[in-house]
């Protein structure tokens, strides 16, 4: 189990506790920020202030008798922070490629995301989540079936459960977060997945497993994220 501190308590009543650093990467503008703010505090802010190098903000949730405690990096999303994406990767138990359903530019980025903190860290869960899924589905009622069939490749390359959320509408915020620790300490998660295209989709069963002693030569790579093409439309 990589990257997870963990102390126990000899103390009747004081629980042992483990802490879980996630780290946040994507483009400017993605949601990464709403996110933290909105999983930790329950606030969604539609004033949109810059994030300017690394934010953190800690909760903790109960997981049987253990205490975790996550640490959430949040990462500044200019290319003028990428040197600081050692904070966010480095020492972090899951990584959260985010990138922005209304935004393609933004899914085609997570190829350098991903190649530059998989660099640093390769223990590291991936977690593939798409935002806005709210405002991706207002003018069509879904979101377009092409960034969703590219962000499912993208995903199998990356061997990374795959989430679509909306942080203005409450969808599926939680259940990143109970995917990363599912993943982490190999837990049975029972929460139904979505795969329907246009849908927001939650695909996490067959991603993400045993990452550590993922191959190159494992079956789950099968696709090359270099020869998806991403559409460009806005
Ligand atoms: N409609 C909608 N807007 C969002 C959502 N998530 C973030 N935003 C907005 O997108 C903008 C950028 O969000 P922010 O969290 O600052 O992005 P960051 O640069 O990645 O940290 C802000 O104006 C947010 O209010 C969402 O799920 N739905
Ligand atoms: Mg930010």
């Amino acid at each position: 189990m990589a990257n997870v501190r963990s102390r126990h308590s000899s103390i009747p009543g004081i629980k042992n506790q483990i802490d879980v650093q996630v780290g946040l990467v994507g483009d400017a503008q993605v949601g990464k920020t709403s996110l933290m703010v909105k999983y930790v505090q329950n606030i969604f802010d539609e004033e949109y202030t810059q994030t300017l190098g690394v934010n953190f903000l800690k909760r903790k949730v109960n997981l049987r008798s253990t205490d975790i405690i996550f640490s959430i990096m949040d990462l500044g999303g200019q290319k003028e922070f990428i040197n600081m994406l050692p904070l966010a990767a480095v020492g972090s138990s899951v990584i959260i490629f985010m990138f922005d359903l209304t935004r393609p530019k933004t899914l085609q980025s997570i190829k350098d995301w991903f190649r530059q903190a998989h660099g640093l860290n390769d223990s590291a869960v991936p977690i593939l989540v798409g935002t806005k899924y709210d405002l991706s589905i207002e003018t069509d009622e879904r979101v377009p079936g092409n960034i969703s069939c590219t962000a499912m490749r993208y995903a199998q390359v990356m061997n990374a459960p795959i989430v679509f959320c909306s942080t203005a509408k409450s969808i599926h915020i939680q259940k990143i977060f109970k995917i990363a620790l599912a993943k982490i300490f190999n837990l049975t998660l029972t929460v139904p997945e979505i795969e329907s295209i246009g849908d927001p989709l939650l695909i996490y069963r067959d991603f993400g497993n045993n990452v550590k002693r993922q191959s190159k030569s494992s079956p789950k790579r099968t696709g090359s994220m270099e020869r998806t093409p991403v559409s460009s439309q806005q």
